[in-house]
């Protein structure tokens, strides 16, 4: 690797272990408060996450498992494509609302590790950036009430959402932020948490680095440079799942024996 000179970070499931109690918990708001008898379970969502987005998580939930949960009474409502696009829209936004206020609330705090290499990547002078799926807000709402305000500006490219044409595992947003930085992949280093993402920035020749979760924890890292547990603190060591490393936490350190 060159010298490294950027960390690039996804949000959802590596900043945070937003999906089973922020994301979820939103898009069941979204949806009792649209009057929908949709309920999307713990164990649902997990299968739902394999798409991207969450205006296509629901489209697929609709495609995919709604017609099979409502037996062979079902018969898609007769609706012109614009009409599905602006409800689909409309449902998304409501979501991102409910989502915005889980974070003003404290729902789901940094993982282990996160606030910590944060500030030794700041004071170390790398640059830093974000490129992840979810909605700009979301990724404001969560930054601001862990990290503060000011946080926003540590990372120099935030790269969200419908930002790109193609979510991940397409390598558009990952390649979207180094075109930005105007940094070559093998300056930087990726934090991920899932396949999706793994194939998001291996896809933009950057190496990564995996931290796993509940929803991800059996998913296919052959890709990944190390699969951790967490990112550690001194006083809680992080699990080495593939790759090796021996220390305790993952630090600056740590990333330039990589
Ligand atoms: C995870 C996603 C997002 C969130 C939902 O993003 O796929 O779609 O699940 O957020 P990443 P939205 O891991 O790349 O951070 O509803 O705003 O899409
Ligand atoms: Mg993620």
């Amino acid at each position: 690797m060159s010298q490294l000179k950027a960390l690039i970070f996804d949000v959802d499931g590596t900043l945070a272990d937003t999906e089973r109690d922020g994301h979820l918990v939103a898009f069941n708001m979204a949806f009792e408060e649209a009057g929908l008898d949709w309920h999307w379970s713990v164990e649902l969502y997990g299968d739902l996450l394999a798409v991207t987005g969450g205006k296509e998580r629901i489209r697929y939930y609709l495609t995919d498992f709604y017609p099979t949960e409502r037996g062979s009474e079902f018969s898609a409502p007769a609706v012109t494509d614009e009409e599905f696009t602006d409800f689909v829209a409309q449902l998304h936004a409501a979501k991102t609302r409910f989502y915005t206020q889980l974070m003003a609330e404290g729902a789901v705090p940094l993982r282990p590790g996160v606030t910590r290499f944060i500030n030794e990547a700041r004071e170390a002078g790398l640059r830093m950036a974000i490129a992840t799926t979810t909605t700009p807000a979301n990724v404001t709402a969560l930054l601001t009430h862990t990290l503060g305000a000011e946080s926003l500006d540590w990372f120099e490219v935030i790269a969200a959402g419908d930002i790109v044409p193609a979510k991940k595992p397409a390598a558009d947003i990952y390649i979207y932020a180094l075109d930005k930085m105007n940094l070559k992949a093998d300056e930087c280093l990726a934090f991920e948490d899932s396949y999706n993402g793994l194939m998001s920035s291996h896809g933009a020749d950057l190496k990564t680095i995996v931290t796993v979760n509940g929803y991800t924890n059996d998913h296919d890292f052959s890709e990944a440079t190390l699969v951790l547990s967490d990112l550690g603190e001194p006083d809680q060591a992080m699990k080495v799942l593939q790759g090796s490393c021996d220390d305790t936490y993952f630090s600056l350190a740590s990333a330039e024996k990589i």
